[in-house]
């Protein structure tokens, strides 16, 4: 089984990344023949600075294998030193539609936040369809905020089948059974997100441990007193599916384990247990990145790998598209 999944280089990772994106990532990368792509390429869809752009590649790179990636066992690389990942896109845009485009949430949250709206945070699901295919990818670890473009991604490759004859695999998406989204702590209805989150809400990776300790004490809870999942208890559900996630019980056990004690007793057993979920994570994290080279080193088997996994693919592409080929 082939297994694929892509994180951007921006902004500091956070809670949300670790439960959607990393945790899964380390667990299903034992499915079969993993990639996992740095995407680069979709970091520059909205405003950064390129003086971060290396240093937060090479920072992505060790948390991935921090959190539990084996860059001999899977494939891991950075996008920008696959080409075929640049070509797949503009090659797939010809078979995606500009209307279901315009109709990606994301997107439209996205370009309502800034004033410059660039073409690619409008195309960027066509280079995440082509991430994915390239690697006849079975199975793709996401957090639920990634639903819809992985729907365009599976229409893409249909799409593609039909008129060009069986190319792809169409893939599935694998989601966190608790988790999917993980939400602000400050305001439990929006996920949590470093770029659409509040400061206080967003749980990071390397924060100290104090400073996520504060974050959860001061988390936003509900009316009522009682510790439950329900729809109109956002701020609750979610420091439950939290607890539930970093003690692995389920979020019944979480439930039954409260009965009778307060918010206040919650938010402190979330904060020093994300607190102990994370030190391990800090730690070895801290070690890679003080290896620039050996990170180096690893990054170009990963490239190396990468490109041979995909090339097939794109030969069979610009084959089947009916373009000339010199060999
Ligand atoms: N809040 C979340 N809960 C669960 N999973 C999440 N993911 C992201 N947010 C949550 C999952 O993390 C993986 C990597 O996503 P990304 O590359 O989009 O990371 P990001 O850009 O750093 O995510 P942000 O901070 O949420 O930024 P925006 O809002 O700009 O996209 C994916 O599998 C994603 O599902």
């Amino acid at each position: 089984m082939k297994i694929f999944s892509g994180i951007q280089p921006t902004g500091d990772k956070h809670l949300g990344n670790y439960i959607g994106g990393f945790r899964q990532y380390a667990r299903t990368q034992e499915l079969g023949d993993a990639f996992f792509c740095i995407v680069d390429l979709h970091s520059i869809t909205v405003d950064y600075d390129p003086r971060d752009l290396h240093d937060r590649t090479l920072d992505l790179f060790a948390m991935l294998i921090a959190t539990g990636l084996d860059p001999q066992r899977s494939t891991v690389f950075a996008q920008s030193h696959v080409t075929a990942h640049a070509e797949a896109s503009w090659l797939l845009s010809a078979v995606t539609s500009y209307g279901q485009l315009g109709r990606m949430t994301q997107f439209k949250d996205k370009a309502d936040q800034r004033e410059f709206v660039s073409a690619g945070l409008y195309t960027y699901p066509v280079l995440m369809a082509g991430d994915i295919l390239l690697y006849q990818t079975d199975r793709v670890p996401i957090g639920d905020d990634q639903r819809q473009h992985l729907e365009l991604a599976r229409d893409v490759a249909q799409r593609f089948n039909a008129r060009f004859g069986k190319t792809f695999v169409v893939p599935e998406g694998i989601y966190p059974e608790i988790g999917a989204r993980i939400m602000d702590l400050q305001e439990p209805t929006k996920k949590m997100s470093t770029t659409g989150g509040t400061e206080q809400g967003t749980v990071k990776l390397l924060e100290e441990p104090d400073a996520i300790r504060k974050k959860f004490r001061s988390a936003v809870t509900d009316s009522g007193r009682e510790i439950r999942r329900a729809a109109d208890k956002p701020g609750v559900t979610n420091l439950v599916d939290i607890l539930s996630v970093a003690t692995d019980r389920s979020p019944g056990d979480v439930e039954q384990a409260y009965d009778g004690q307060g918010y206040g007793d919650l938010k402190r057993d979330v904060g020093d247990a994300v607190v102990e979920l994370l030190a391990p994570v800090r730690e070895r994290y801290l070690e890679l990145r003080s290896n620039e080279p050996e990170l180096l080193r690893l990054l170009a088997t990963g490239a190396e790998k990468a490109r041979a996994a995909s090339t097939p693919t794109l030969e069979a592409m610009y084959e089947r598209m009916g373009f000339v080929t010199l060999s």
